[in-house]
C-alpha cells in the first residue's frame, strides 16, 4: 500500500498543509494502517476503524496540542496516535515498553487524558473548560465520546454540570450503536429513532449558505427553536440540559465534517455535535461483526478471518457454572455492566434473558440494583472485572454490605492483566475488599473450586467475592461441584519449617517453586477473609517462616492481612509479603509483569533462598 499523503504528515501541522480534497484518501491510508498494525492481534481494532474520518476531520480543523481533544476509554485512538508524530512507533502498540493501548498524558502532548476506562471524558473536559475561563485563555475542548461510554452515570452526571455552567465545548457524540456487545439503554433507543440528516451532503453544492445561516442562528439564544439542528424532535436529552445540538451527521464523510466543525468551532458554550459512524467501518468482516472485531485475535489483512482465541477461560467456566445453577434454582439473577463477552455470559444471557440484566458501562447501577434485588429476595450475581469494581466501591459498601446483603460478586480479570495496562490491571481488589465489614472474600484455585464456591456463596449471609484471573483454566464436567469446606483452606505440599501461602495465581506459581526444595510447605489459601484462623495459627507457631504470595498490591491485601493476623494473636514467625508492588506497572506480558513482580516462581525461590533454603540439584536427563 502507498501510503503517500501519511508519508508526509509527522504532526497535525503538517495534516493542515493538505487540502480538504485530499482527506478522504488520506483516511483510507490511515484506515489501512490501522488494520495492518492490528492485524497482529489484541488490538482494538473495530473501534479505531470508526473513528478514522471523524479524527482527521478533528486533526484538520482544531489544532491539538493546543486544543484538546479528549477521547473516551482511548481504545479508539489508534487513527490519533498515527497523525500525531507516533506512526513510527504503531507496531510497538501494547508491547512491552512500547505504546499504550489507549491515549495517555505521559505518552504525549496531543494525548490530553490518561485513559481506559469508560466515561471519564466529559468530567475532565468540564474541568478544563473551567480552568481555561479561570485563566483567561481559549483554547477548544473537544470530548469524544462513544454511545456506550454515555450509558455512564460518570458522564450523564457530568452533562448534567456542563449544561448548568455553560462552558464552551465540544461534545462529539460517535454513535456506533455498539459498546463492546449491542449497546442497551432508552437513550440508545432514542438515538435510533434519529435519522442522519442526508440532505445536508447538498451543502456542497448550493445549500451551503442556508446551512452556514442556520448554524449561525444557533447562537443567538433567544431563538430556542433554533437550538437544536438538524435533529427533527424538538426536545432531547441534550437540549434538555441546555447543550446545543447538531446532528445526526454522517461520521464517514471527512470534509462534511471539516466543513461543520470549521463552523461549530465559532459558537459560544457547550455544543453536542451527534456523528453517526459504524464500527468496523471500512473492513467488511469487521462491520458485519464489530463484537469479534472489537478485538481480534491475529488476522491475515488479505484474508481476515475470525478464530477461537483464548481456549477455555476463567470466565467460561463462571459463565457455564451460572448456566447449571439458574436451571437448578430460579432465584438467582446474573448482572454485567457492559461486559458480556468477557465475563462469559454470552450464553447465559442467550439462554436466560429472564435473569439476566446488561446495565451498560455503569457499574454503580449494576452494585446497586443487585442490593435492591437482594432486599427483595433475588440472589445477584455481579459479573464484573476487578478492575471496573473500583467504579462500584462506594456502592459495595453502602447498599449492599452495611445491610449485610447477599450479593455475589464473581470478579474476573483480578491480577494484572497485561497489555491493557495501569488502567486495567485488577490488582486492588483484595484491599478494597478486605477492608469493607461483612464482605467474604474468596480465591479458588482452579474451575472446580470456582464452582463449588459459586453454589456455595448463595448459601451465605452477606456478601462474598470470588476472583479469579484472566486467561485460561481447566474445563470440569457439568454436575461437578466439588466438595468444599467454606472458610478453609488446603495443604497442598507438607512441609513446616517454611511455609507458603499462596492465593490463585500466586499458588499456582510456589507449587512450582518448591520444586526440588526439602520442607517447605505449601497452602491453598483459598479465603482472603475472613482467613482460615485455624490453619493459620498452627502454621505459625510451627514454621520459621511464612511467605504470602498474590496477584494484589502488597499494600493491605492477602499478605497484610495474615501480617495483622499473626501481630493480633502474638505469633512470631518471619514473614514474606510478595506481591504486585506499591506502583502503577505498566503494559507488558501477565508472565512478564509477574517476574517484575517477583511473584513467579523464580521470584518465590529467590525468596526462599534468602531464607536459607537450598534446592536440590534439578535431575540430569539422561541422554
Ligand atoms: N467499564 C468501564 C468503566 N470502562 C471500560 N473501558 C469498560 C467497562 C470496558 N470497555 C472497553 S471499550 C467498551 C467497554 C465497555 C465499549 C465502549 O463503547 P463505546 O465505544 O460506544 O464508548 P466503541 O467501542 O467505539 O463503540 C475497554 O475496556 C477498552
Ligand atoms: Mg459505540
Amino acid at each position: 500500500m502507498n501510503n503517500k499523503l501519511l508519508e508526509g504528515v509527522d504532526s497535525p501541522a503538517d495534516l493542515k498543509k493538505l487540502s480538504v480534497e485530499d482527506l478522504p484518501a488520506l483516511s483510507q491510508e490511515v484506515r489501512q494502517e490501522i488494520i495492518r498494525i492490528c492485524s497482529r492481534g489484541g488490538l482494538h481494532l473495530a473501534s479505531s476503524l470508526g473513528t478514522v474520518e471523524l479524527t482527521v476531520a478533528l486533526h484538520y480543523v482544531f489544532s491539538s496540542p493546543t486544543d484538546r481533544i479528549l477521547w473516551d476509554v482511548g481504545h479508539q485512538a489508534y487513527g490519533h496516535k498515527i497523525l500525531t508524530g507516533r506512526k513510527a512507533q504503531m507496531d510497538t502498540i501494547k508491547k512491552e515498553g512500547g505504546l499504550s493501548g489507549f491515549t495517555k498524558v505521559s505518552e504525549s502532548v496531543h494525548d490530553a487524558i490518561t485513559v481506559g476506562h469508560a466515561s471519564t471524558s466529559l468530567a475532565n473536559a468540564f474541568g478544563m473548560a473551567l480552568a481555561r475561563d479561570a485563566q483567561g485563555e481559549s483554547f477548544h475542548v473537544i470530548p469524544v465520546i462513544g454511545d456506550g461510554a454515555l450509558t455512564g452515570g460518570m458522564a450523564l452526571a457530568a452533562l448534567n454540570s456542563i449544561g448548568y455552567k455553560q462552558s464552551k465545548m465540544l461534545i462529539v457524540l460517535n454513535d456506533n450503536d455498539m459498546s463492546i456487545s449491542e449497546n442497551v439503554g432508552a437513550m440508545n433507543g432514542y438515538f435510533r429513532t434519529l435519522q442522519v440528516q442526508k440532505w445536508f451532503q447538498s451543502a456542497e453544492k448550493g445549500g451551503k449558505k442556508l446551512v452556514g445561516k442556520l448554524l449561525g442562528d444557533l447562537v443567538s439564544r433567544a431563538k430556542d427553536a433554533a437550538r437544536t439542528f438538524f435533529d427533527p424532535h424538538s426536545k432531547n436529552p441534550f437540549t434538555a440540559m441546555n447543550l446545543r445540538y447538531v446532528g445526526p451527521v454522517d461520521g464517514h464523510n471527512v470534509k462534511e465534517l471539516v466543513y461543520l466543525l470549521e463552523k461549530i468551532k465559532e459558537l459560544d458554550g457547550p455544543t453536542v455535535l451527534h456523528v453517526i459512524t459504524r464500527k468496523g467501518k471500512g473492513m467488511e468482516v469487521a462491520e458485519s461483526n464489530p463484537i469479534y472485531w472489537h478485538s481480534p485475535s491475529k488476522f491475515d489483512v488479505d484474508s481476515p478471518l475470525e478464530v477461537n482465541k483464548k481456549g477455555y477461560t476463567w470466565s467460561n467456566a463462571f459463565g457455564d457454572a451460572m448456566i447449571e445453577i439458574v436451571a437448578q434454582r430460579k432465584d438467582v439473577y446474573v448482572i454485567t455492566p457492559a461486559m458480556r463477552e468477557g465475563s462469559g455470559l454470552v450464553e447465559f444471557a442467550a439462554k436466560h434473558p429472564e435473569r439476566y440484566l446488561d446495565t451498560g458501562i455503569a457499574e454503580e447501577v449494576a452494585v446497586t440494583a443487585a442490593a435492591g434485588m437482594a432486599l427483595r429476595g433475588i440472589k445477584p450475581v455481579v459479573a464484573i472485572y476487578s478492575t471496573f469494581l473500583q467504579r462500584g466501591f462506594d456502592q459495595l459498601v453502602h447498599d449492599v454490605a452495611i445491610e449485610n446483603l447477599n450479593v455475589v460478586f464473581a470478579i474476573d480479570r483480578a491480577g494484572v492483566v497485561g497489555a491493557d495496562g495501569p488502567t486495567h490491571h485488577g490488582v486492588f481488589d483484595l484491599s478494597y475488599l478486605r477492608l469493607v465489614p461483612n464482605v467474604q472474600i474468596a480465591v479458588p484455585k482452579d474451575a472446580l473450586e470456582l464452582r463449588g464456591m459459586l453454589k456455595a456463596s448463595l448459601e451465605q449471609t452477606g456478601p462474598v467475592a470470588i476472583r479469579y484471573p484472566r486467561g485460561s483454566v481447566q474445563p470440569v464436567a457439568a454436575g461437578e461441584w466439588g466438595k468444599l469446606e467454606w472458610g478453609t483452606w488446603e495443604r497442598l505440599v507438607s512441609g513446616d519449617d517454611i511455609v507458603i501461602l499462596g492465593t490463585g495465581k500466586g499458588l499456582e506459581y510456589a507449587l512450582e517453586a518448591v520444586q526440588g526444595a526439602s520442607n517447605v510447605g505449601v497452602v491453598n489459601a483459598r479465603f482472603v477473609k475472613p482467613l482460615d484462623a485455624v490453619m493459620l495459627t498452627q502454621i505459625a507457631r510451627s514454621a520459621r517462616a511464612i511467605i504470602t504470595v498474590e496477584d494484589n498490591t502488597v499494600v493491605g491485601g492477602f499478605g497484610g492481612a495474615v501480617v495483622e493476623f499473626l501481630a493480633a494473636h502474638d505469633l512470631k514467625p518471619e514473614v514474606r509479603v510478595l506481591g504486585i508492588p506499591d506502583h502503577f506497572m505498566d503494559h507488558a506480558e501477565i508472565p512478564s509483569l509477574h517476574a517484575q513482580a517477583g511473584i513467579d516462581a523464580a521470584g518465590i525461590r529467590r525468596t526462599l533462598e534468602t531464607l536459607g533454603v537450598a534446592f536440590a540439584a534439578a535431575p540430569v536427563a539422561a541422554d
